[in-house]
Parts: structure tokens; C-alpha cells; sequence
């Protein structure tokens, strides 16, 4: 089945400038962009996003890291894709992160780890309502997909 990731580039990443070496690693996988903007994340927009963390004693540096710049946003398209987005990203804690990954590329904090990929497609679906309009996730044809998939994947 085809699957959406939102996937979040994070201040770190922004501040580092490494917005462009991210989108370029899923896009050389073969994923489809079909969302991307740059917006600020608010308060009430990651008390959501980050409810399995309230409780923890991170929980208000998370958040003041999430807001202390913007954020790039971007919604992914792939075939079976939202593991395959978690393994181009890395585990959280940068520095154990395996090479070759995102975060095994390019962080070291466990915090600061550059970037965001939603977990399930349950997952997928609450972050996209959280900062994707209907208007702003395009449906187009991506030539590629001829080459990237077979048949009888794209028909899925
Ligand atoms: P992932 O981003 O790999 O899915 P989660 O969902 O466990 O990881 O954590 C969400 C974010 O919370 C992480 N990306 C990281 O910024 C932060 N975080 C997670 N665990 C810790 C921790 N032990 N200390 C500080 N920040 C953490």
C-alpha cells in the first residue's frame, strides 16, 4: 500500500543547513514529495504532537527546542514506506545511530537529532492533520515511479 510520512527537518536541522542534504536523501531513495513548507511549530500544535512525552522530564526543553526556530515540514509518498523512511532516519539517540542513517550521518545529541519521521500510519495521519491543510498535499503523476517500483507495486 502506498504510504505518507511526515517528516520534519528540525531547528537543529535548519540551523546546521542540512535542509537540502535531507530532502535530497529521500528523494535519491525514490519517495515522493507530495507536501513541504517551512512553518514554526506553537504550543498547542506539540502538546499533540508530543503526548506520549508529557510526562517525561524532557518534555519543556523538547518543546522549547521544537519552537526556537522554524521547522521545514514535509509529507513523503512511498510503497510500504513508512518504515522505510524510520530506517533512512536513524534511532533517536544520534551518536548510536547506525552510519549511513540520516542521524548516524550527521548528529550526535539525542534531542538535537535533526529530524522527525512519523512511526505508523496511525501516527502519519495525526501529525498530517497537525500541520498540512488539504490544499497544501499535491496528487501528481511522478514519472520515475515507472523505473522506481513495479507494475504491480504502483497498483497499489
Ligand atoms: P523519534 O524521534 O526517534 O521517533 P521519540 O518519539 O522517542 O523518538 O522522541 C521524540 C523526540 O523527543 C526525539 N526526536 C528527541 O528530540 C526527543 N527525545 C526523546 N528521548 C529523549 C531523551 N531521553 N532526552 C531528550 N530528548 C529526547
Amino acid at each position: 500500500m502506498m504510504q505518507r510520512s511526515v517528516v520534519l527537518v528540525k531547528p537543529d536541522g535548519v540551523q546546521r543547513g542540512l535542509i537540502g542534504e535531507i530532502v535530497t536523501r529521500f528523494e535519491r531513495k525514490g519517495l515522493k514529495l507530495v507536501g513541504l513548507k517551512m512553518m514554526y511549530l506553537t504550543d498547542e500544535i506539540l502538546d499533540q504532537w508530543y503526548v506520549h512525552h508529557k510526562e517525561k522530564p524532557f518534555f519543556g526543553s523538547l518543546k522549547h527546542f521544537m519552537m526556537s526556530s522554524p521547522i521545514v515540514a514535509m509529507l513523503w509518498e512511498g510503497y510500504e514506506s513508512i518504515d522505510t523512511v524510520r530506517k533512512l532516519v536513524g534511532i533517536t539517540k544520534g551518536r548510536e545511530a547506525e552510519c549511513g542513517s540520516i542521524r548516524g550521518d550527521f548528529a550526535m545529541s539525542q534531542s538535537n537529532n535533526l529530524i522527525h519521521a512519523s512511526d505508523s500510519v496511525e501516527g502519519a495521519k495525526k501529525e498530517l492533520d497537525l500541520v498540512f491543510e488539504p490544499s497544501e498535499i499535491f496528487e501528481y503523476d511522478k514519472d520515475d515511479y515507472l523505473h522506481v517500483y513495479s507494475q504491480e507495486e504502483r497498483g497499489k
